[in-house]
């Protein structure tokens, strides 16, 4: 009798904290071009809201001309446009910053690349009428985060109003049954279990404003986090692998909120020699890769190096903030090539 296939369980995000579940990509997903949203990283900072799209709305009000409610399936109606966005979260590196600062602890896949689907929040502002006057919109989570953009940022043609993740609709967590998403900046701008959109006229003082920000030491001011920082991901070969002599492929992906990737370098002797990566540019994250021959047996270091079309790059290390923020520092996995093989 033929032998029945044994189904591996998709692997979930990896449990960062418990409460409020914070967890990383899964290990198994970080290689892919698309991650999967079932394991995609999870940022929360309060219980995830249960919400039912049928008792959803969406209040539109403040400093706007004629101010209203929107339903799910009135959202649902509006043109919508799919998008492939990086979301990665500010604090993604930050255990690896010396000495690490508080907050979570995470490793280097606090980040995922995904299709988003949804309706340009520029149309619903339109249909509400900015006033002049106003100079913000403060965007407000159902677990009572907020966050605020610009005007001029929120009427960005890129700006989403999203339902829908991959090939379904949003989860729970990831802001099920509505959540904004801001291409190319930071995961806080992009507002989970969205209820509440209010045009004001001062700029927006709200914790979760005033502490996503660089505080360096010695350094007067804070300055907010926004686009994301360059960074190559490195997901092949793992860290730890026992590989045979001979060629090895060096792979991962690479994004920032500035600009374009223009190049990814890879260098196995400590970043004495480069070689460029080929590099797979996508409207998300750009997949590069590289086949490279390590001459030594033993334990080998490769580090990855990318660079943006402003000429941002990566720093060996990156500037220490009170907060641990936009650690970009470059990466490096070590594998150990064996003998034989
Ligand atoms: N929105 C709400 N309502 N509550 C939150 O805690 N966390 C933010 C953002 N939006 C958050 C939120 C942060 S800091 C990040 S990095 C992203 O959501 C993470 O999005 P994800 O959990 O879908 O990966
Ligand atoms: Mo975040």
């Amino acid at each position: 009798p033929r032998r029945p296939t044994i189904r591996l369980p998709r692997p979930g995000p990896e449990t960062v904290t418990a409460t409020p579940y914070n967890a990383e990509t899964a290990l198994a997903a970080i290689g892919e071009p698309l991650t999967d949203p079932g394991a995609f990283f999870v940022r929360n900072h309060f219980d995830a809201p249960r919400m039912d799209p049928r008792d959803w709305r969406l209040r539109i009000d403040g400093a706007v001309l004629r101010p209203f409610t929107l339903t799910y399936s009135e959202l649902r109606a509006l043109p919508s446009h799919a998008l492939e966005v990086v979301l990665e979260c500010a604090g993604n590196g930050r255990s690896l910053m010396k000495p690490t600062p508080p907050g979570v602890p995470w490793g280097l896949r606090a980040a995922g690349c995904t299709r988003f689907v949804g309706v340009t929040l520029r149309t619903v502002l339109g249909r509400a009428g900015v006033l002049s006057m106003a100079r913000e919109v403060v965007f407000a989570g159902a677990d009572g985060f907020e966050r605020s953009l610009t005007v001029r940022q929120a009427t960005r043609p890129d700006v989403l109003l999203a339902t829908h993740m991959g090939d379904g609709p949003l989860t729970r967590q990831h802001g099920a049954p509505v959540r904004l998403v801001v291409p190319g900046w930071y995961g806080v701008a992009s507002v989970k279990w969205l209820v509440g959109v209010t045009a004001v006229t001062e700029p927006f003082r709200g914790h979760f404003q005033t502490s996503y920000v660089y505080r360096y030491p010695g350094v007067p001011g804070d300055v907010p986090t926004r686009r994301m920082r360059v960074r190559a991901l490195i997901t092949a070969p793992r860290d730890g692998a026992v590989l045979p002599r001979g060629p090895v492929t060096v792979a991962g992906h690479a994004w920032s909120g500035e600009a374009p990737i223009e190049r990814v370098e890879v260098s196995l002797d400590g970043g004495a020699t480069w070689s460029p990566a080929q590099l797979r540019p996508a409207p998300g994250w750009t997949d590069w890769s590289i086949t490279m021959v390590a001459t030594a047996v033993g334990v080998v270091r490769a580090v990855a190096r990318a660079t943006d079309r402003r000429g941002n790059t990566q720093p060996w290390t990156a500037p220490w903030n009170a907060f641990g923020y936009g650690n970009n520092a470059i990466g490096a996995v070590e594998f150990t090539i064996g003998r034989g093989a």
